[in-house]
């Protein structure tokens, strides 16, 4: 036997070895990140990096029930996907903004099918994590919290869903996009170290606390929850043809919000008119959002929530000019250059 399959743990039903990241490796990630409360694993192939939890979740999320109706948010993290979460949303059920239903929470109405792999095995019963979604309350009243809240609750929505990823089309049944639309949204990757850096200093369950650079040297090499980012924009991009996968970038979103949602009102299949996209445009513009506050923010650092914002932090696409030095960003453009050399051009 190979000394690289002494290290497996597990395989997966999508074919991935899991191994545990431990050792120096661990330490090291562990004194960086003191907010991750369990173990880190890597699945082979693709080298993703995810919080142990998901050997307990994943073997469900390969097999899920999709239905025809659903559409699918995908986006590594902090690409836009909550901006895309509401918007496509609110085309599909609340296009005249008159549905109650648009003021309850948005990872009710839009589940974040992945996120119980951040509920630690121990976490109490009380855990706001556990006790935090008043619809899978509702739709879920004998189900056990432990078994995955956002998970049971994906099951138990009504058609039309729209559900939250952050995982890439890999790791999901090669089928998905013959049953389900998928819209991915991808983000230049300076934007994106810059947006997640912020994230994980903000959030306890993470709790960076370096410089960019170093937070940067971690994204370039993979080390980041749900890296890499490029093996997860690849995977997209070289199904950009399929009827039903649809790409946008966050960028695109900034620039021209009108000409991305009627493209998005095609892809849906929603026949809005103008009035009801410009309508949906404002109701999910970045101002009208933040002031929305979509609960996260109890969950942050009261530091870093003051001197640098929340999650709503600046909504811009080159914000992360301001924060980058000349060398950082030649090695980045570098980077960029190696990783993302299958035909992408950011913006
Ligand atoms: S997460 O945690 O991975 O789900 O984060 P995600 O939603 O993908 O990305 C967060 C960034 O998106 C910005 N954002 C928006 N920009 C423009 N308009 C709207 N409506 C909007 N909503 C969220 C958010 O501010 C984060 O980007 P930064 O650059 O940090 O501000």
């Amino acid at each position: 036997m190979e000394e690289e399959d002494l290290r497996v743990y597990m395989v997966l039903k999508s074919g991935h070895k899991v191994e545990v990241v431990d050792g120096e490796e661990m330490e090291a990630i562990r004194k960086d990140f003191p907010g991750y409360k369990t173990n880190l694993i890597r699945l082979t192939p693709g080298r993703w990096l995810l919080l142990d939890r998901y050997t307990h979740f994943a073997n469900r999320l390969y097999d899920f029930k999709w239905r025809s109706s659903d559409v699918v948010v995908m986006t590594y993290p902090k690409c836009g996907t909550t901006w895309t979460q509401e918007i496509v949303w609110t085309m599909r059920k609340n296009p005249d903004l008159d549905n109650p239903e648009g003021a309850t929470t948005l990872l009710d109405r839009v589940p974040f099918i992945d996120f119980d792999i951040f509920v630690p095995e121990d976490a109490p019963a009380d855990s706001p994590f556990l006790s935090m979604s008043p619809a899978f309350r509702k739709l879920c009243p004998d189900a056990d919290p432990k078994d995955g809240v956002y998970l049971q609750l994906s099951e138990a929505l009504p058609d039309p869903r729209t559900i939250k990823t952050h995982l890439s089309l890999s790791l999901f049944h090669p089928s998905l996009l013959d049953t389900v639309k998928v819209v991915y949204v991808m983000r230049n990757p300076k934007a994106v170290a810059v947006s997640y850096h912020h994230h994980s200093r903000l959030f306890s369950e993470v709790g960076f606390h370096g410089p960019l650079d170093k937070f940067v040297k971690y994204f370039t090499e993979g080390n980041l929850v749900y890296d890499p980012y490029w093996v997860h924009v690849k995977a997209a991009w070289e199904l950009r043809e399929h009827p039903n996968l649809h790409l946008i970038f966050y960028e695109d979103l900034k620039a021209d919000i009108m000409r991305e949602l009627r493209r998005l009102d095609t892809f849906l299949g929603t026949h809005l008119s103008d009035t009801q996209l410009a309508k949906v445009a404002e109701h999910t513009s970045f101002n009208q959002m933040k002031a929305r506050r979509i609960d996260y923010d109890s969950f942050a650092s009261p530091e870093v929530l003051q001197s640098e914002g929340g999650f709503f932090r600046k909504g811009e696409s080159n914000d992360w000019q301001s924060k980058f030095t000349p060398e950082l960003e030649a090695d980045m453009d570098a980077w960029v250059k190696e990783k993302f050399d299958f035909g992408i051009q950011f913006k």
